[in-house]
């Protein structure tokens, strides 16, 4: 063996690609009370196409599962159909949430047992589910509070989304509005515990921290919180994790922790070519986004200097943009989506830059504390 070229690869590929290729994100699945109307509102609102089902029509007697699909963006909305339920009693404490965060991987049994003999925590043992399309090796491992992650391998299967699932194919189809992946998905984390979810990615997945944000970078006059930002080896997963930190008055991360009432996805940046188009189409379609004052946009041209974009049509839409060393992004937070201030999204185009924003947490976290002040919860 030529030990040479062994040595001149650096050590985080090396680990990475040894023990965890991940293909990307293969889908979020969720946990509502009522699927059948969650499905309408991401089809209607954000403009997901209806993929497949899975239920009492499928043979299915405790729950109902409906598959959306968007560019690359997948969501599974699930919801029980009796009392009883996991899934029930987890809706009942947390609220519709983001339960699982599937990872696309080739080799589902190899994932499941590299990650757990690094210490992850077992949700289920590698299964192989078949039906006439083929089959699909299936295993789970526990991340913060009760979301999961679950790994997928899908090399030996031709079907519309798993086996069990058929084509889901109502006359209902509104137009698409050009998302296309995820681009990051944030978890927050109870104080104090965002270094040992950090090193739960570095040491059981082989994920390297890229960004941090303490709360010199990320605070107001009011709050703050901490940020580090793990991804994978190829970098098509990144995932924030905050952390509240003592501020003034109430943390948005707190808030989200006592009403989540515990860790959980805190947001899903959904990415774009479009920026404009999507927020308008959005907008249109009934969409509520945070808005940062006006005079966000006077010394933007000084701030992230020359920008294809029209500036004045940022302005009516209220979309945000930061510059980095390697080009510039736009962004938009949407209002929480739930009944519970949890979980929301974030519109993302990126034109260059590889950041999150950092430049537009000033305006952002003011903007969030506005909405905390209405609800009575800074
Ligand atoms: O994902 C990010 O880091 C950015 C900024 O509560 C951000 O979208 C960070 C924390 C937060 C909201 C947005
Ligand atoms: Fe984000």
């Amino acid at each position: 063996m030529n030990t040479e070229a062994l040595e001149s690869i650096p050590k985080i590929f090396e680990d990475v690609q040894d023990f965890l290729p991940i293909n990307g994100t293969d889908y979020i699945e969720f946990y509502v009370s009522n699927a059948k109307q969650a499905s309408y509102y991401y089809q209607t609102a954000f403009g997901f196409q209806p993929i497949a089902y899975a239920g009492l029509e499928t043979g299915l007697i405790d729950r109902e599962t409906y598959i959306l699909q968007q560019g690359k963006i997948r969501f599974a909305l699930t919801s029980p159909l009796r009392s009883g339920t996991e899934i029930g009693r987890h809706i009942d404490k947390h609220g519709d949430a983001i339960k699982v965060i599937a990872l696309w991987v080739d080799n589902a049994e190899a994932a499941y047992n590299e990650t757990v003999k690094r210490g992850a925590k077992s949700y289920f043992a590698p299964i192989i589910e078949e039906d006439e399309f083929g089959q699909v090796v299936k295993a789970g491992i526990y991340t913060y509070g009760e979301t999961i992650h679950v790994f997928i391998e899908r090399t030996n299967y031709k079907g519309v989304f798993l086996p069990g699932f058929r084509p889901w194919n109502p006359g209902y189809k509104p137009a698409t509005i050009g998302l296309k992946y995820i681009d990051h998905v944030v978890g927050n984390v109870e104080l104090g515990e965002m270094n040992e979810w950090v090193n739960f990615y570095g040491d059981v997945l082989g994920f390297t921290q890229i960004v941090s944000f303490d709360d010199k970078d990320i605070s107001t006059e009011y709050t703050a919180l901490m940020s580090k930002v793990v991804s994978n080896g190829n970098g098509r997963i990144k995932f924030p994790i905050n952390e509240p930190a003592e501020g003034l008055k109430k943390s948005q991360i707190e808030e989200y922790l006592d009403f989540y009432e515990g860790a959980g996805v805190q947001h899903l940046a959904l990415a774009t070519d479009d920026i404009i188009e999507t927020v308008t189409q959005l907008r249109n379609r009934g969409i509520e986004f945070l808005t940062v004052p006006l005079t966000y946009y006077d010394d933007l041209k000084e701030r992230v200097g020359q920008i294809d974009e029209d500036i004045e049509i940022l302005k009516q839409l209220n979309i945000l943009v930061d510059r980095d060393e390697e080009g510039y992004l736009l962004q938009i937070f949407t209002k929480p989506l739930e009944p519970r201030p949890t979980i929301f999204f974030e519109i993302i185009q990126r034109r260059g830059a590889t950041s999150f924003g950092k430049g537009n947490f000033k305006a952002l976290f003011e903007a969030i504390e506005r909405e905390q002040e209405l609800r009575g919860t800074l």
